[in-house]
């Protein structure tokens, strides 16, 4: 069995749910052939670096990252630090030649994304972008059924990304607020999680027309690097400006010739995680919320007349990646999971030499159409992606 080290850069919220997940991997997905070790572990100081190693279950930490580079007993960067960070990091990793995995959005823009892709291709590595939601069962059962022409040719996908914790004016301006750190607001941060559901589902994107809007334009300063997510107050009085979007809403143009809809916003009291689709076919309809992630909803045309309406399947063992996760359907899907899942997918790319999905490219895509959005806001007109 090969041993794949691990070497993660960032000790906050994703780290937590990435070392769970190479901890996890081989409880799940039995029996492989590669089982990822958690070697080394970067923080910005030591005492969140050795913090990060003992709670995370690393065997070493540096407050360098650039040690990981030399170290030749490193296979795999795997990158959980603010988004101004990963083009640098993913640029020199490709560069020392490291398999890499890196949280979204891959970029600030397609800029860093194009030089990003770039990289990683000269170099031959294996890459991915943590688009994990796509992992979902429920989610990879629709795409099934969208493959087996269960809907027909899809007409419509209306798409959102709602979430409340920054609808609190005193909710801290991490860097999730600053653009030279996060790239754009909510587009960026959850945005790009329904535009990679959206390519992932019905084709690319190939036009938009976008509203964009910042509502609480000042914020208390957050005390620390990491983002709590509004779950804790800052301790500084002094205010900052928020200069990325509160709020995105676009209407899309697909490839494939469908229409449709892409909502984000993290200021809408009452929703957590409210990523939602529904997708309208020729020949029937799906809906899926993450608040429910054990479920999809589906509609078909062909039912009787006396049957025709939503019934709910909960997903279960007969569904994609279902036989490897729990033996009963509704058992309970969570984040960690499509966190599992997703590090399986990328372990057994390096392992049997395959592409990753979603890989570099889509996360350069998705940069480009998002910053297509940001374009379209600022000119109030259509906007054309490119290539
Ligand atoms: P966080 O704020 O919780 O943690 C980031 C950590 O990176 C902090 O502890 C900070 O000290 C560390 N860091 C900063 N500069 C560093 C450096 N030079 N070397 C080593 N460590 C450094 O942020 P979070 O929520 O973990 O976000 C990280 C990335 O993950 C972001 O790109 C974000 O968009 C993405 N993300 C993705 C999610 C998903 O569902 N796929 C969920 C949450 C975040
Ligand atoms: C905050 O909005 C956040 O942590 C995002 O950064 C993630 O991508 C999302 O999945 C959960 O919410």
């Amino acid at each position: 069995m090969k041993r794949l080290n691990i070497g993660m850069i960032g000790g906050g919220f994703m780290a937590k749910a990435h070392s769970m997940a190479y901890a996890s991997v081989p409880m799940f997905f039995w029996p492989t052939e590669i089982i990822p070790y958690r070697k080394t572990v970067v923080e910005v100081n030591e005492e969140l670096a050795k913090n990060a190693a003992e709670r995370f279950g690393f065997e070493n930490y540096s407050t360098d990252w650039r040690t990981l580079l030399d170290d030749p007993e490193i296979d795999v960067i795997d990158i959980v630090t603010p988004n101004h960070l990963h083009a640098e990091m993913a640029i020199a990793a490709a560069k020392a030649g490291k398999h890499i995995i890196s949280e979204k959005p891959l970029g600030r823009n397609a800029k860093e994304t194009e030089k990003m892709l770039k990289a990683v291709k000269e170099a031959g590595v294996k890459h991915m972008v943590a688009f994990n939601y796509r992992k979902t069962p429920a989610i990879a059962l629709a795409k099934k059924f969208i493959e087996e022409g269960k809907i027909g040719k899809i007409l419509n996908f209306r798409g959102t990304y709602l979430q409340d914790w920054s609808a609190d004016p005193e909710s801290p301006l991490s860097w999730r607020f600053n653009k030279e750190k996060a790239g754009s607001g909510a587009l960026g941060d959850i945005g790009t999680h329904v535009i990679d559901l959206a390519r992932y589902l019905v084709s690319d994107i190939s036009e938009v027309m976008a509203l964009s809007k910042t509502y609480i334009k000042e914020r208390p300063i957050s005390s620390g690097p990491l983002d709590n997510l509004g779950t804790v107050k800052s301790e500084n009085t002094e205010m900052g400006t928020v200069d990325v979007d509160d709020e995105i809403s676009t209407l899309v143009r697909f490839d494939s010739g469908a229409i449709g809809s892409i909502e984000a916003t993290r200021n809408a009291w009452g929703r957590n995680n409210f990523i939602t689709f529904e997708i309208h076919g020729e020949e029937g309809s799906i809906y899926f919320n993450y608040e429910r992630r054990d479920e999809l909803q589906v509609c078909f045309a062909n039912d009787s007349a006396e049957e025709k309406g939503f019934r709910t399947i909960y997903t279960g063992p007969a569904h994609p990646n279902g036989e490897f996760l729990w033996p009963i359907p509704a058992l309970g899907i969570g984040y960690s999971e499509t966190k599992i899942i997703e590090v399986n997918d990328f372990i057994q790319a390096i392992a049997n030499d395959t592409e990753c999905e979603p890989s570099f490219e889509d996360g350069h895509r998705i940069a480009l159409i998002s910053d297509a959005i940001l374009e379209s806001a600022e000119k109030d007109e259509w906007v054309k992606i490119e290539g």
